[in-house]
């Protein structure tokens, strides 16, 4: 199964984003827009993982998060990967939590590794909403949606727990929540 560690912001956290993104949204066809009620904040990509590894990983995941205190966070401003002239994915940045929250992304992905949940194409740890793909695989110049996301900056919110999620892929992708750990450093 496909795994993934991430944060879910609450719902009125999101709603402020989607009233933001709707009215910019429209002007679009070359981006795919991620469905609101998936967003999410992916803290650790863990990609296919058998099923005897869960009880394991479960419990490494469960001790990184419990040396965490929870974290006071918000979403700011709009980037891309990769540069905003040729945007594949356009997302929202998540700002707060300072180091304490690439040191938890690291600690859930070492506890991942040791429990056998290793995905060895790891990219540097980067807080972010993904709001949108883009539909040419040469990615679209995204630069005035970023310019208009610039000023976005959000009500700030609690992290206090991270989800173990299963990505269920197809014409539509939907995200199951397989288990939650508190935030209780
Ligand atoms: O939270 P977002 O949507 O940015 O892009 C995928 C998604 O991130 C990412 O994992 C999240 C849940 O699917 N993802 C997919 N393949 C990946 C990979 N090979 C990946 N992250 C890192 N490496």
């Amino acid at each position: 199964m496909r795994l993934f560690v991430a944060l879910s912001p609450p719902p009125e956290g999101l709603a402020e984003v989607a009233e933001a993104v709707g009215s910019l949204g429209k002007d679009w066809p070359e981006l795919r827009w991620v469905a609101p009620e998936t967003w999410h904040v992916t803290m650790a990509f863990l990609g296919e993982v058998g099923e005897g590894v869960l009880p394991g990983l479960g419990v490494r995941l469960a001790r990184a998060a419990a040396r965490y205190p929870p974290m006071t966070l918000s979403f700011a401003a709009g980037g891309t990967f990769p540069a905003a002239a040729r945007a594949r994915v356009v997302w929202l940045g998540v700002a707060g939590g300072e180091t304490t929250l690439s040191r938890l992304a690291a600690s859930l992905a070492a506890g991942a590794r040791r429990a056998g949940a290793d995905h060895a194409d790891r990219k540097p740890f980067h807080p972010h909403l993904t709001l949108a793909r883009s539909r040419p695989r040469t990615g679209v110049d995204a630069r005035p949606l970023i310019e208009g996301l610039s000023g976005f900056a959000g009500t700030p919110w609690l992290a206090d727990s991270v989800h173990l999620m299963r990505s269920h892929l197809g014409p539509v992708v939907r995200y199951e929540t397989l288990d939650s750990w508190r935030l209780t450093g």
